[in-house]
């Protein structure tokens, strides 16, 4: 079991968060509908049918949630800015209380002695750009740079740390190929032009940010996954080509190697339309990054599947995959738990870019957690999750992989995406009928072994 001591000293440690799960507060300030908020209102969009209209309140409460992060004694925290309350209508115009939130949020931070590192684009695109088309239109890389620029200026003073996209593939697969995230599209092998976009965003943010603020460290969060054939047979070993090309390399490179997937792009069907783009956006999408921020989960174990299922799937081309039950244990979402897949995906991403710093900007466990009648909210299972995956961060730093911090998802229970309020993945546990916050044992592990009291 690791302690803190087996990690340098000016590891980061973090948690994290993303606007929309938290913020609430959707109509004050200026701030304009994302396609969140229009998606989240779609008849049966979200499992419980709530939205993010409130979410955890952090937008009024976020100096209490400052003060706990503080408790935890964590020294980092990733958060994403929306949009459309930074600029809304993803106009240019700044919003003077979106900016003045901002603002506010990164100093209480500092002042605490909490690093911020920020997101700028964690799914929430401003309805207006999806109404132009949104990521499948090459305008919205436009938009994004940007966005991207201005975001670094105003908040550059307070933020060195920039992260463009989070989990790019979401956006593209889950957004407009299944259509179970916003904007609830199903636009079949189409959608890959949207991850093309998303990537052609990052690139030309990249660039923008360096303009801006030559200082600032930008990098990108991938989220990738360990992927294993279920035998050695050639067509499960396809199987898992397939998957890990689609979920990892379809994105690792383009962004560390300066090209795309072939053996992809013709799963797609796409090759063509990708070669029929400007010979030059793959040199903008490869532009140096100073980090690679990896969000990591679970393991896909792949069998050859049925190409007549007619499964509406975020992969397209995945009907010819199935995703293999190991019987390893799983979390409430249902995703198995591997903990040395985590140091699989560094691996994975180190082979591209062995100079590169990594990051787990992301790594959490979803359980159906309860208060007790003494108020406590007591979660072995996640702390356990915990434990296993920051030893998984030790080892990765034993084998010599350059990683340098760890963030975990959540700092607190949040409004999850399609899953509303059902699905909990927070160190604190947050009551949404009165909004209390009270730090599960899982929370309390974390803080143990950051002061590094054992655990
Ligand atoms: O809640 C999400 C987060 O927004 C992106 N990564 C995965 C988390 C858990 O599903």
């Amino acid at each position: 079991m690791s302690v803190r001591t087996d990690f340098p000293a000016d590891f980061v440690w973090g948690t994290a968060t993303a606007a929309y799960q938290v913020e609430g507060a959707t109509s004050e300030g200026g701030r304009t509908p994302s396609i969140w908020d229009v998606f989240a209102r779609v008849p049966g969009a979200i499992a419980d049918g709530t939205t993010g209209d409130v979410a955890d309140d952090h937008v009024h409460r976020f100096l209490d949630d400052v003060d706990l992060m503080a408790s935890l004694g964590v020294n980092s925290y990733r958060f994403s800015i929306s949009w459309s309350r930074l600029l809304p209508s993803g106009g240019e115009a700044v919003s003077p209380d979106g900016l003045a939130f901002y603002r506010a949020l990164a100093n209480a931070l500092l002042e605490r002695g909490i690093r911020p590192y920020a997101t700028l684009y964690h799914w929430d695109l401003p309805q207006e750009l999806e109404d132009a088309g949104g990521w499948l239109e090459r305008g919205t890389a436009d938009a994004f740079a940007r966005y991207a620029r201005i975001a670094v200026r105003e908040l550059g003073d307070l933020v060195t740390d920039w992260i463009t996209l989070n989990e790019p593939w979401c956006s593209a697969f889950l957004g407009y190929a299944s259509g179970v995230h916003a904007p609830g599209k199903q636009a079949g092998s189409s959608a890959a032009h949207a991850a093309h976009h998303l990537l052609l965003g990052h690139g030309k943010a990249v660039a923008a940010i360096r303009e801006e603020r030559p200082e600032a460290s930008v990098g990108i969060t991938l989220n990738l996954y360990s992927t294993r054939p279920a035998s050695p047979s050639a067509a499960d070993v396809d199987a898992a080509r397939r998957i890990d090309g689609l979920q990892n390399r379809l994105f690792l490179e383009p962004v560390l190697a300066g090209h795309y997937p072939d053996d992809v792009l013709d799963d797609l069907g796409e090759r063509g339309w990708f070669e029929s783009q400007p010979a030059d956006d793959v040199r903008t999408i490869a532009a140096p990054v100073d980090f690679l921020g990896v969000n990591y989960y679970s393991r896909h174990t792949t069998a050859a599947g049925d190409a007549d299922a007619g499964v509406v799937s975020a992969n397209p081309g995945s009907e010819f995959v199935r995703f293999i039950d190991t019987g390893a244990a799983h979390t409430q979402m249902g995703w198995e738990i591997h903990p040395d897949g985590l140091i699989d995906v560094l691996e994975q991403a180190h082979a591209y870019a062995p100079e590169l710093p990594l990051y787990v900007t992301e790594n959490g466990s979803a359980y159906a957690d309860a208060v007790a009648a003494d108020g406590t909210v007591d979660d072995p299972e996640r702390a356990e999750y915990l434990r296993l995956h920051v030893d998984a961060c030790a080892e990765a730093l034993h084998r010599g992989l350059p990683l340098r911090g760890y963030f975990c998802w959540s700092l607190m229970d949040n409004w999850e995406w399609a899953w509303g309020l059902s699905r909990r993945f927070g160190l604190v546990y947050v009551d949404y009928e009165t909004q209390k916050r009270t730090v599960k044992s899982s929370g309390e592990w974390f803080r143990r072994f950051l002061v590094g009291d054992g655990a």
